[in-house]
């Protein structure tokens, strides 16, 4: 068998606003525009997966919570639907999909091999997250190919946010050796926001857009000197400041996602591609693509 590798990987965010505003045939409510540089961005990350195989899309997702341990999707075939708890008006989503088992069991075994608590998800009425599903129908909305999804351990709520990302890291460094050894061709997404400060009230058209704008001035500063340190290719530094960042602007890097995503990816040295920028009811967002491949990537 060939060894596998991670084609690319992506910041994926999941606003339901997105999938809304996009009026998939999936879609219950229709929308008449909004949010257009991110899914524009959408577009852009669509556009550098086209000319590329891939195997399977991996997403990591903060709205799959789990208080013991780090769980993965581990039945073959999901369809039901999903409806935003916080946003109904704007996400009733139609999904079906499938699973990769064989490579979800092997993440799950090699992050417990590191000492990590990990679990199979084997309910065949598990509802699956938004999270999960936005993410994985804005980078590929044909549902071609099969994903592998993993929850979110609230270690950051449970204990701190230091030793989330330690464990987010671990299981980084696991996903890259389960799909390495898989002899798959991987996608990896992260899907998450970056600062998170919503606002609490919603206007009466979600989409009019002279109404959106970053909660304040602070989180943009944060948000943009995270997206800086990306396109620098400076991970470690990322990865050094996601605690204080998190903290300040209590992002959705909370989940453990991003650092998850760098860990797979081997703390890339390259930039990466800054698709997109913008907020969502007041959080900041962008959809960032490491097109590990073609700039040299050791995975
Ligand atoms: O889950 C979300 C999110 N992360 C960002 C913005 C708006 C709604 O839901
Ligand atoms: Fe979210």
């Amino acid at each position: 068998m060939s060894e596998g590798s991670i084609v690319l990987g992506a910041l994926a965010p999941h606003p339901p606003h997105l999938i809304y505003a996009e009026n998939p045939p999936q879609n219950e409510p229709r929308a008449e525009c909004g949010w257009e540089v991110l899914r524009w961005g959408y577009e852009r990350l669509r556009r550098s997966l086209a000319d590329k195989s891939f195997d399977v899309l991996v997403v990591f997702s903060p709205h799959w919570q789990t208080m013991v341990g780090t769980h993965f999707l581990g039945v073959p075939h999901f369809k039901s639907i999903s409806v935003d708890p916080i946003f109904p008006n704007l996400f009733r989503f139609h999904y079906e999909l499938d699973v990769d088992v064989t490579l979800s069991e092997a993440i799950c075994e090699q992050a417990a091999q590191m000492g990590m608590v990990t679990k199979m998800m084997r309910n065949p009425d598990f509802r699956v997250d938004y999270g999960t599903i936005i993410s994985c129908h804005l980078t590929h909305p044909a549902w071609d190919k099969p994903i592998v999804a993993i929850s979110s351990h609230r270690s950051a709520k449970l204990f701190n946010t230091e030793y989330m990302q330690a464990n987010a890291l671990k299981l980084g460094e696991a996903t890259r050796k389960a799909v390495l050894a898989s002899g798959k061709r991987a996608v990896l997404l992260a899907s998450n926001s970056l600062s998170h400060r919503h606002f609490v009230t919603e206007p009466p058209l979600p989409e009019d857009m002279s109404k959106e704008h970053i909660t304040h001035h602070g989180q943009y500063l944060w948000d943009m000197r995270m997206l800086d340190l990306m396109r620098k290719g400076k991970t470690r530094e990322l990865i050094d400041l996601m605690p204080d960042f998190t903290d300040q602007t209590i992002a959705e890097t909370d989940s453990g996602a991003l650092s998850w995503l760098i860990a797979a990816l081997d703390y890339p040295e390259y930039g990466a591609d800054v698709h997109a920028y913008g907020s969502v009811i007041g959080t900041g967002n962008a959809v960032v693509g490491w097109d590990h491949e073609s700039y040299g990537g050791r995975s």
